[in-house]
């Protein structure tokens, strides 16, 4: 049945209209509004109460104000009927003749609201992710990572570095639905407007650097080296602030988008309008980001590895693992052949020195750990040599307290590592002398080096020169 006029110019005073044209006007002018009385009916392709929807729409660039003024409407829930809701998702008439049409009506709230939350919920969970990883290489005095399960940092870094690229596309794609808002006028404006418009200058500003940082760094290119972990850290908590500022200025937007799904849906079944559709937008969103995610996630899923295109480091190493920096490259390579080599080990004063046959010579135990590097690829091995607790008995009576280990690398930001006191008595923290089955490579750290269950790679020293009890 036919509502009656009067409804409709209700409907288009009530709180949802303005929810839902607040950023939206048809493109061209003096169109007649469309015949409103079939729209509760089943809508088919090319019906006339179509029209309206077919046209592409630009963006309104006062829309704040609007937004500002209703948000107490929008926000106590409108009480609309039904149809009240469905007619809003139709834009009024409009008396502005002058709209240029944008070259695709995907861009807008619609998909830059799902979009969003996806890489939303990415920049979490790395966040998360790397907040984990940093407080493991710089625990705070009330953190305590366990030593097993020995997986879990391989988990949570694979899973911080899938999440950072897959965010990726997704950020290029948010960055395109909403493109011609971020220039909107005026650039200032009310206060409200200019928190909006300072946390998403940050936000995309903090989130490029974040994502561009990352993946230059798991490429291994390091233009800044003694600079990338405090950047990227700090900038975490940027760009993580500016994400909830944003996302509470925008929640009202995000709620109206997700609720006009019936509306965006249909209209992607009317076919191809100006440009790309939504469906084509969201779809090319989530495979880029689909597949950005499996061609890292290969460095370290074992099945997946045959797909770890994007992967600097999926390919072998010496003896099936990996190698970050071998032993040319730290320098080290004459200092760990020389037959003079001695291990040096502290404990509480007393001190021995041990060449690898004299290591070889102690009780030797075997693990299976992975090797997990904060650049997210890891890699199991099985590993053997001396239990460090062993080691420690041989020399004095070890009280606790933290272990550091020294390399025989001069220098550089992995020379040394410290050992937290649990994880230095867990029967699985070795003082490796063979890595599957053989003698350790010389770039898996031969002579001898730690392996250690549940740590971040870069604390798995290698090239071991001494090991002391801190006091
Ligand atoms: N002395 C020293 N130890 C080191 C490194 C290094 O550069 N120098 N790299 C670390 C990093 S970042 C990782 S991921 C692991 C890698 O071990 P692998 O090369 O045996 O796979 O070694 C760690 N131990
Ligand atoms: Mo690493």
């Amino acid at each position: 049945m036919c509502p009656p006029r009067i409804r409709y110019r209700i409907a288009t005073h009530s709180a949802g209209v303005a929810r839902a044209s607040r950023r939206m006007v048809p493109v061209g002018s003096g169109r007649r509004r469309p015949d409103r009385c079939d729209r509760g009916s089943r809508r088919v392709p090319g019906a006339g109460d179509r029209r309206g929807e077919r046209t592409a729409y630009r963006m309104v660039g006062s829309s704040f104000r609007t937004d500002h003024r209703h948000a107490a409407e929008r926000r106590s829930g409108g009480g609309m009927s039904e149809s009240a809701q469905r007619a809003s998702h139709t834009p009024p008439p409009t008396t502005s003749t002058r709209h240029r049409p944008l070259t695709s009506s995907a861009r807008g709230p619609q998909v830059a609201s799902r979009v969003g939350i996806a890489l939303g919920a990415a920049v979490l969970i790395c966040f998360g992710t790397g907040l984990l990883s940093h407080w493991i290489q710089h625990p705070p005095s009330w953190f305590q990572w366990p030593a097993h399960p020995v997986w879990l940092y391989r988990v949570t870094q694979g899973t911080h570095v899938i999440t950072g690229v897959a965010a990726i596309p997704l950020l290029l794609v948010k960055l395109w639905a909403v493109y011609p808002r971020l220039f909107n006028r005026p650039v200032f404006g009310s206060p409200l407007r200019m928190l909006e418009r300072g946390s998403i200058a940050l936000l995309v500003g903090s989130t490029i650097f974040q994502l561009g940082t990352g993946l230059i760094n798991i490429a291994q290119y390091y233009p800044w080296k003694f600079f990338f972990t405090t950047t990227h850290y700090a900038m975490a908590y940027v760009a993580v602030g500016a994400l909830a500022v944003h996302l509470a200025v925008k929640l009202p937007v995000v709620r109206t988008a997700l609720r006009d799904k019936d509306s965006s849906e249909q209209t992607d079944e009317i076919g191809p309008r100006d440009g790309v559709s939504r469906r084509a937008v969201l779809t090319a969103a989530s495979v880029s980001a689909g597949a950005a995610a499996v061609a890292v996630a290969g460095q370290t899923v074992p099945f997946l590895r045959w797909a770890a295109v994007l992967a600097p480091r999926s390919g072998q190493g010496p003896q099936g693992v990996p190698v970050n920096r071998s032993a040319l490259a730290a320098g080290v390579d004459e200092l760990a052949r020389d037959p003079e080599y001695r291990l040096t080990v502290t404990v509480g004063g007393l001190r021995r020195r041990f060449s690898r046959a004299e290591l070889l010579a102690l009780p030797q135990t075997s693990a299976q750990l992975p090797i997990a590097c904060v650049e997210g690829w890891s890699a199991g091995a099985h590993w053997s040599g001396v239990r460090l607790s062993e080691l420690l008995a041989a020399v004095g009576t070890y009280r606790g307290g933290d272990i550091r280990f020294d390399s025989l690398e001069r220098g550089g930001l992995y020379a040394t590592s410290v050992l937290p006191h649990h994880h230095a008595t867990d029967p699985d923290t070795l003082i490796a002398l063979s890595l599957n089955g053989a003698p350790l490579d010389i770039d898996h750290g031969y002579p001898c080096r730690l392996i250690a269950p549940n740590r971040p790679g870069v604390l798995q020293t290698k090239w071991l020169s001494g090991i002391e009890v801190l006091s």
